[in-house]
């Protein structure tokens, strides 16, 4: 059957894209997130990811989990953890959710410092060769 494979260019429901270079041996993989909405009226800008998926070789619907490092907005950052699952016709989705870190000047703050949601991610294409 057709196994997931995280490399390649992904959108999701509210418009976001990224590309996910070649995942490596040890499951690692890298890549870019552009961000169809901002909580501020910062131009958007590609900003880095990084993250790990199971081993394709054992599961065809791994799980994973990546960081964004939101760099050119301020010091935000979000995780997303997932699940990669393959529907009929060999139709790819990646279930996720993720948590938004805002910064904060003090502890005291932090109580505002977290957003939550979900976001689902269908295939645009396969990396070029
Ligand atoms: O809006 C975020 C932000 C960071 C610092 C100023 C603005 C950056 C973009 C986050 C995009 C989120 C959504 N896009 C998507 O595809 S990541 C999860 C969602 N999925 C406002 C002030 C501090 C934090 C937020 Fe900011």
């Amino acid at each position: 059957e057709r196994k997931c494979d995280l490399s390649g260019l992904w959108r999701n429901e509210l418009g976001s894209l990224m590309e996910i270079d070649k995942v490596n041996d040890a499951g690692e993989f890298s890549g870019k997130y552009l961000t169809a909405v901002t909580a501020t009226s910062n131009c958007i800008r590609s900003s880095p990811l990084k993250g790990a998926q199971h081993d394709t070789t054992q599961r065809s619907q791994p799980t994973f989990g990546f960081t964004v490092n939101w760099e050119k907005f301020s010091n935000s950052t979000t995780v997303f953890v997932g699940q990669c699952f393959v529907g009929d016709k060999g139709k790819e989705t990646l279930k996720t959710m993720w948590l938004l870190r805002e910064e904060v000047g003090s502890p005291g703050d932090g109580w505002r410092a977290t957003r939550v949601g979900t976001n689902v991610f269908t295939r645009k294409r396969n990396l070029e060769p």
